[in-house]
Parts: C-alpha cells; sequence; structure tokens
C-alpha cells in the first residue's frame, strides 16, 4: 500500500506499512486504489456517451459513491468495497456496449488498461497490487503531486455531489467535470502547467458543488439560524446517535424515530442538522452528545446507545460497542450492520436500527450546557447591519476563518490555544468539525455577537465565502483579501482539500493551512502555492498570531 491523502499520513510522506495511521489495511489500501482505478475506465466510456447525450444518470451515482467510498474514514470494509468494483466494471461494460452498438467506438479499438482490465473477486487483490493502479504510477514526483491534488480535491467534490443528488439536486457539468478529472489523472500528455491549470479549474468546481449542496440543504430544510444547542441528556431514553454529513439520511431517520421512545443526538459533523429549521419541529431530537470523530471510542461507549454513521469519519471500534454501529451510503467497516441505500422515491428503512435502540439503556451525560451555532450565510446577512457597524466603530478588528478539520494529532492543540490567545476584538469564523477545539471555551461576544461564529459542516465553508464576498461589496472594496479577514485552516482529510481549492479560486490569498502542509504536496507544487497564494504552514501560536494581527 501506499497513501498519502489525508493529514495523518505517515511521518508526514505517506502510510506504506501494513495498515495506515487511520486504522486501514493494506489490502483495503489496494482495493480502495483499485475502486478509483476502475471509476476512471467508467469515466472514460462515459465521457463519450455525455457528448452523444445518451448517458445514464445512475452512471453518476456509481462514479460519486465509488470516490466518496475512499475518503478517509469512510469506508474500511473490503467486501463492500469489492462489490462497488464490481459494479463499477459492469457499469462501464454497459456504457461500453452501448457506445459500440450506436457505433461510437470500435469493437477492436485500443484502450488504456483502466478502461479494459477485467477480473473477478478473487482477482483484485492481485490487479490491485499493480504500480499503475496506485499513487506511485506516473513520471515523476510534481506529476505525481498535481495528480493527487486533482484526485483529492475530487473526492471531496463527488462527497458534497451525492449529498446534493440525494436531495435530488445535482449539475451534470459537475458530474462531467469529475469524469474528466479522473481521466486528466491517467493523462501523460498533460503538462505540469496544464495540470496546475486544472487544479485551479478544479477549485472552480468546488464552488460550484458547495454551492450546490448549500441550495439543495437550504431548499429543503430552511436556513440555517442561531440556534442554542443543547450538549447535555437530559433524558431518561435511549438514544441514537448520528454521526456524518448526510441530512437526507438525518430527515428520513427523524421521521421514522418520532412516536419510538427513542431520542435522536448528533455526533460530530452532524452537529449543524440542530441548526435548520425543519429538524426543530421533532421534540425527540434532543442536540448533539459529544466531540470531533477522533473522540468516538469513549464518547460512543458512554452514550450507551445505536450509532448511526452517515459518511466518514469511522474509527477503528472498541469491541463493547461494537454490536451497536450502523453505517449506512458510501461508509462501510466489518461487522458494522449496513443500512442498505434507498430505491426509487423510497425511503431508507431504519426501523431495525430503531428497534435495536430501544433495547439500550439511556445515554450516560459527558457535558451540561449549551453552544452556539448557525451563522450560515443567511443569519450572518441578517446581522450585517450590526457587524458592519462593529467593524467601522473598530468593536471588531479583525475575522479569523478557522474552518476544516479535527484530527488526533498533539500539535493541534495549537487551534485551542490560538482562539485562546486572539484578542477580545476578534471573532473566529468556522466550518467543519475544527470548531470543537475552541467552541466549548466560552470566548464571550461582541456587541452581542458571539466570538465564535459557527456556519456548519465542512462545505459550509462556503457560508464563509459568501459572508467575505458580501464584506466586500459593502465596503466597496476591489480584493477580498483587503478584508480585515484571516484565514488560519485545519485540514485532514479529501473535503479539505476540495474547499481549499476553492478557496483558491475565489481568490483568497496567504492561508495558514496546518498543522502539517500536505504530505502529497512536492517541494516544486508547495513552492508553486506558496509563491503563488502566499500559502503557508502554521509555526508556534505567537508568532502567527503576531503576523496575522499585524497583516
Ligand atoms: Fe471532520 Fe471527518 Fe467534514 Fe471531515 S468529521 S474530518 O469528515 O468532512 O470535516
Ligand atoms: Fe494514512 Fe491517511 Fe491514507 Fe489512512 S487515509 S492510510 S492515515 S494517509
Amino acid at each position: 500500500m501506499f497513501c498519502n491523502q489525508c493529514q495523518e499520513a505517515l511521518r508526514n510522506v505517506g502510510c506504506d506499512a501494513m495498515a495506515g495511521v487511520c486504522g486501514k489495511t493494506s489490502e483495503t489500501a489496494n482495493l480502495q486504489d483499485l475502486l478509483i482505478y476502475t471509476m476512471k475506465g467508467v469515466a472514460y466510456f462515459n465521457q463519450i456517451a455525455r457528448q452523444h447525450g445518451i448517458n445514464d444518470p445512475k452512471t453518476d451515482r456509481v462514479v460519486l459513491d465509488g470516490l466518496f467510498t475512499t475518503i478517509t474514514n469512510a469506508n474500511f470494509d473490503d467486501e463492500s468495497i469489492m462489490t462497488k468494483i464490481e459494479k463499477g466494471l459492469t457499469k462501464r461494460e454497459e456504457i461500453k456496449r452501448q457506445l459500440m452498438v450506436e457505433g461510437l467506438i470500435q469493437k477492436h479499438q485500443l484502450l488504456p488498461d483502466y478502461a479494459s482490465w477485467s477480473g473477478h473477486r478473487h482477482t483484485f487483490e492481485e490487479k490491485s497490487e499493480e504500480k499503475r493502479v496506485g499513487l506511485l504510477a506516473g513520471p515523476n514526483e510534481d506529476i505525481r503531486s498535481l495528480r493527487s491534488l486533482v484526485l483529492f480535491g475530487l473526492k471531496g467534490m463527488a462527497a458534497y455531489a451525492e449529498h446534493a443528488l440525494n436531495l435530488g439536486f445535482e449539475k451534470s457539468d459537475i458530474n462531467a467535470f469529475i469524469e474528466r478529472g479522473l481521466l486528466v489523472t491517467e493523462d501523460d500528455e498533460m503538462t505540469g502547467e496544464e495540470l496546475t491549470a486544472f487544479v485551479l479549474e478544479t477549485g472552480k468546481y468546488g464552488v460550484d458543488v458547495m454551492a450546490l449542496l448549500d441550495e439543495a440543504n437550504t431548499t429543503r430544510y430552511g436556513h440555517p439560524e442561531m440556534t442554542e444547542v443543547q450538549i447535555g441528556v437530559n433524558s431518561d431514553r435511549p438514544g441514537i446517535l448520528v454521526s456524518g454529513h448526510d441530512l437526507k439520511d438525518f430527515e428520513e431517520l427523524l421521521e421514522q424515530s418520532k412516536d419510538s421512545g427513542v431520542d435522536i443526538y448528533t455526533h460530530s459533523e452532524m452537529l449543524p442538522a440542530n441548526y435548520y429549521p425543519a429538524f426543530k419541529r421533532y421534540d425527540h431530537f434532543k442536540g448533539n452528545y459529544g466531540n470531533a470523530w477522533w473522540k468516538q471510542k469513549e464518547e460512543f461507549e458512554s452514550f450507551n446507545g445505536a450509532v448511526l454513521f452517515t459518511t466518514n469519519c469511522i474509527v477503528p471500534p472498541k469491541a463493547n460497542y461494537m454490536d451497536r454501529i450502523y453505517t449506512t451510503g458510501s461508509t462501510g467497516y466489518p461487522g458494522f450492520k449496513h443500512i442498505p441505500d434507498r430505491g426509487d422515491g423510497n425511503q431508507k428503512d431504519f426501523s431495525e436500527l430503531i428497534e435495536h435502540a430501544k433495547t439500550f439503556p439511556a445515554p450516560t451525560q459527558i457535558e451540561e450546557g449549551s453552544i452556539v451555532g448557525g451563522f450560515a450565510h443567511n443569519q450572518v446577512t441578517q446581522l450585517a447591519d450590526q457587524v458592519v457597524d462593529a467593524v467601522k466603530s473598530g468593536a471588531i478588528r479583525k475575522f479569523f476563518v478557522m474552518a476544516g478539520c479535527d484530527g488526533r494529532m498533539k500539535s493541534r492543540d495549537y487551534y485551542t490555544e490560538f482562539a485562546q490567545e486572539l484578542p477580545n476584538d476578534t471573532v473566529i469564523l468556522t466550518a467543519g468539525c475544527a470548531k470543537y477545539r475552541y467552541n466549548k471555551l466560552q470566548l464571550g461576544e461582541i456587541g452581542g455577537i458571539p466570538r465564535v461564529l459557527d456556519a456548519g459542516q465542512c462545505n459550509d465553508s462556503y457560508s464563509l465565502a459568501v459572508v467575505a464576498m458580501k464584506l466586500k461589496e459593502i465596503f466597496e472594496l476591489n480584493d477580498i483579501n483587503e478584508l480585515p479577514i484571516e484565514y488560519n485552516i485545519a485540514w485532514y482529510e479529501q473535503k479539505a482539500v476540495i474547499v481549499l481549492l476553492a478557496l483558491l479560486h475565489l481568490g483568497v490569498k496567504d492561508i495558514k493551512l496546518g498543522p502539517t502542509l500536505p504530505a502529497f504536496l512536492s517541494p516544486n507544487v508547495a513552492k508553486v502555492l506558496v509563491e503563488n497564494f502566499g500559502i503557508s504552514g502554521m509555526t508556534d501560536v505567537e508568532s502567527d498570531l503576531n503576523v496575522m494581527m499585524n497583516a
């Protein structure tokens, strides 16, 4: 195996032993590579089908799911990954046959290996070990680095596109771009300059997909609004803890469990579900339990009840709670029960999970009180006058975008300390699970505006960009970088990669990225990002704060 797609890559180079730092085995890592390789084959033929208007919309879901499955901490289940490879191969051959019938390709046309290999379950492992299937394929480290930037960005894009699709929203140009991007990562003719331009174009589609998901979420569930979220338990009924990002799953579970005597709580990235008006009418939706994904071992234990993963981040579990964990969508873990996809027009069936949840004791309270969030673009726009006045009067000197991901590494204590050390006339804008490093610190408020404004999930970083654009307009500035906003972003997995590329596309400069720069950036590619966009790594709290306050 070789995997360097996340921030916890071994020695900040790559995981290459029997298992990754995330717990993914070498076999699973290789099968995930083969799944991506298979999706390239699907993309190869579907691009042609698209050009002739004969692509089947069901293909989009196969490709999105194939990419999403390989995101860090999403799917550790070899059986599930192999089934997806089979599904991809079947789809690829189906499209190929149709293209032949239509006379759009020839029977004996020379095809690249990724579009022509075939195999069965028992040969997948051997195939997956071929160098050309994995991340180390490619002529030189700069090309590999740029291809990785594209591929990892596409993975994040696919995740967001899949959530939007689940809510009935899709854009064919985004799906077409994802296929094009997959093929770009195999194109030996492309120069470094061309690949760099493609990386930046990926950012454009990153903005588009986040805007699409924002539209899907807010159309279905209303605009997130300022909300006080309970973090205690206050109930003696058993609960279901919902993790991940998929709001459609969350809605269906809420509806199906409303009269069951079981309460619903959110965990980690599902916290922002509390901010949506549509979910507030469910009395059995009690609030948020626990913190970011990496604390799940302790928190799932004390929760006592059933847990549902709608997406990443899964941590390999302790044996004592394993039998009460469920996955759905692109996620999977050997030994967890998996709730199948919804058939056309139907809901997923959560009845087994709900029945199972009734058999457990109520959660043990681990925290009490509440936290405040729900500051997505619509809510912030309503506060615009207050915010603008506070900036004009000097009551707010600077905003700090501290969005992104949380993770296990001790070095991430930096973010808690950074938030604590920020002067009282600054406001943190956040989104994603990075917020758990400081959202319970009681940092106070400025004239009624909380000093931590949480927009929502990592994809709601889009909201932060909308707010920045709005402020630029209000203050009549020429450039978004003239605003008193600093970017100190924490990354972990590939959704953070597409968020970063989206910010670069919007022209944001001087982003500080930590706790380490991505292992998949070669020195030359990192240099391009530093020189053109001012990206830098974090150093220590005092120095970074000093530089950013005086920027
Ligand atoms: Fe956090 Fe994990 Fe949101 Fe990431 S819960 S690192 O998936 O996408 O952010
Ligand atoms: Fe290593 Fe991250 Fe890849 Fe897991 S996802 S194998 S921790 S680089």
